[in-house]
C-alpha cells in the first residue's frame, strides 16, 4: 500500500513527505493507521545525527496513537479496530528480562529494532525501491506503520485520540520516572532539570507521590509558569546565580534534596543533579539522552557518601501490561494531558514542529494526520 510519510534522508535535513511504499503486516505483526503523533525531544536528538542508533534514511517517530486496521498471522491480542498506543520498549512476555519482574527493558526484538528493522530483518517501508529504515520500532511520522504485535499497547477507546499520544512517551517516562524508578515517598523533596514535557510529567509524577517541595529548573523561564500551574514550589534558573546549581539547590534545601531527575540530555547538568542530592541517601535519576560517546563524571566521593545515580527508559513502564491503566489515570482525572499540548498541526507542517521543539517554543506539538 502507499502511505504518507515524513522522510529523514539524513542528519539535519528538513523532512520531507511523500508517497511512500508500506508492505502490509507479516506474521506477528499489526498495521496502524496513526491518529495522531507528537514530537519529543529524542527525535529532534535523532535528527541531529547524535543518536549512535540514527539510520538513515528513516521515517521517525514514537510518540503517538492510532487505530489497527490489519493483523498479520498469528496475531491474537489486537484486532481491526482497536485502539492502540506503539511502544519503543515492547513487552514479551516470554523474555527473560521481562519475567524478571525487575525491568521494563524487552530484548526479544531488540537487535532488529537498533538496526532499524522489523523482526525478520526486513523493512516494510521503502520510496522509488529504496528502504527507508524503521525508526525505534515504531515509525509515527507515516500515517500508516507497522509493529510487532508486542510493540502496541491496546487502549481504552473512550481515550481521546487528539491527545492521546502524548501517553506513548513523555508522560509513562515523566511520572514512572518518579513513580517506578526513583519511587519517590510522601514528604520528600525533588528537583527536575529540564521543564519539557519529560520533565513537567516528573513534576507531575512528584505531584502525585506527595512530594512535599518540587523545584523546576530550567534556563528558559518561559517554562516556569506552565512548571508551577503543574505543581512545582519553586523554579530556578540557573543563568541567575553566581553558584554552580547544586550549591544554590544545597542552600536552598538546607543539605540537598532527596530525588533529583535529569531531563535535558546534558552530561554537565547530569553530574550538578547528582551532586544536588542530599548527602546519605539523595538518589538522581537520569532521564535524559545524551548524545553518542558523551560520559558522565563526578568525584566518586560523592557516591561513597550515600548518593545514588541511577537511569530510567520509558519511566520503568511496561508497555503491554502498565500503560493502559496509565490511560485508566488519566482518564479518571487523576492527572491532566492538555497542559502539555501547546500546538496542534498538519502533518505538512512537521518542520515546524522541529523548530519550535528546538527553539524551546513549545512543549509538546501534536501533528494530525
Ligand atoms: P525538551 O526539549 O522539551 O525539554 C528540555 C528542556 O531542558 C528545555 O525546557 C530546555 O530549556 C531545558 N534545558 C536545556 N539545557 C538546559 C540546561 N543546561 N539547564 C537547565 N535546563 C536546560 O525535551 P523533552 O522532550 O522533554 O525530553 C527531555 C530529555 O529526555 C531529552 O534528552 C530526551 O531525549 C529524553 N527522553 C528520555 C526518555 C527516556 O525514556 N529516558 C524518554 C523521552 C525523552
Ligand atoms: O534494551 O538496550 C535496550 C534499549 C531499549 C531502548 C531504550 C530507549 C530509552 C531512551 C530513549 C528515549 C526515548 C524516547
Ligand atoms: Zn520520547
Amino acid at each position: 500500500m502507499k502511505t504518507r510519510a515524513a522522510i529523514a534522508w539524513e542528519p539535519n535535513r528538513p523532512l520531507e513527505i511523500e508517497e511512500v511504499d508500506l508492505e502490509g503486516p507479516k506474521a506477528g505483526e499489526v498495521l496502524v493507521r496513526i491518529v495522531t503523533t507528537s514530537l519529543c525531544h529524542t527525535d529532534l536528538f535523532t535528527l541531529s545525527g547524535r543518536d549512535p542508533e540514527g539510520l538513515f534514511p528513516c521515517i521517525l517517530g514514537h510518540e503517538a496513537v492510532g487505530i489497527v486496521e490489519d493483523v498479520g498471522r498469528g496475531v491474537t491480542s489486537v484486532a481491526p479496530g482497536d485502539h492502540v498506543i506503539p511502544l519503543y520498549i515492547p513487552e514479551d512476555p516470554n523474555c527473560d528480562y521481562i519475567k524478571s519482574g525487575k525491568t521494563n527493558l524487552c530484548q526479544t526484538i531488540r537487535k532488529t529494532q537498533g538496526a532499524g528493522v522489523m523482526p525478520d530483518g526486513t523493512s516494510r517501508f521503502s520510496y522509488k525501491g529504496r528502504k527507508l529504515f524503521h525508526y525505534m520500532g515504531t515509525s509515527t511520522f507515516s500515517e500508516y506503520t507497522v509493529l510487532p504485535e508486542i510493540s502496541v499497547a491496546k487502549i481504552n477507546k473512550e481515550a481521546p485520540l487528539a491527545k492521546a499520544s502524548i501517553m506513548g512517551c513523555a508522560i509513562p517516562t515523566g511520572i514512572g520516572a518518579v513513580r517506578n524508578t526513583a519511587k519517590v515517598e510522601p514528604g520528600s523533596s525533588v528537583a527536575v532539570f529540564g521543564l519539557g514535557a519529560v520533565g513537567m510529567a516528573a513534576i507531575q509524577g512528584a505531584v502525585l507521590a506527595g512530594a512535599s517541595r518540587i523545584i523546576g529548573i530550567d534556563t528558559n523561564p518561559t517554562k516556569f509558569p506552565l512548571a508551577r500551574s503543574l505543581g512545582a514550589t519553586d523554579c530556578v534558573n540557573p543563568r541567575d546565580h553566581a553558584q554552580p546549581i547544586q550549591d544554590v539547590l544545597i542552600e536552598m534545601t538546607n543539605g540537598g534534596l532527596d530525588y533529583t531527575f535529569e531531563a535535558i540530555g546534558n552530561v554537565n547538568v547530569m553530574r550538578a543533579a547528582l551532586e544536588a542530592c542530599h548527602k546519605g541517601w539523595g538518589e538522581c535519576t537520569i532521564i535524559g539522552v545524551a548524545g553518542d560517546g558523551e560520559e558522565i563524571a563526578t568525584r566518586p566521593f560523592q557516591l561513597v557518601t550515600g548518593r545514588v545515580w541511577r537511569g530510567t527508559a520509558f519511566g520503568g513502564v511496561r508497555g503491554r501490561s502498565q500503560l493502559p491503566d496509565m490511560v485508566e489515570e488519566w482518564l479518571r482525572g487523576d492527572f491532566d494531558v492538555d497542559p502539555y499540548i501547546t500546538h496542534h498541526m498538519e502533518h505538512e507542517q512537521i518542520n515546524t514542529a522541529f523548530d519550535l521543539l528546538h527553539k524551546g517554543e513549545s512543549i509538546r506539538s501534536v501533528i494530525h494526520f
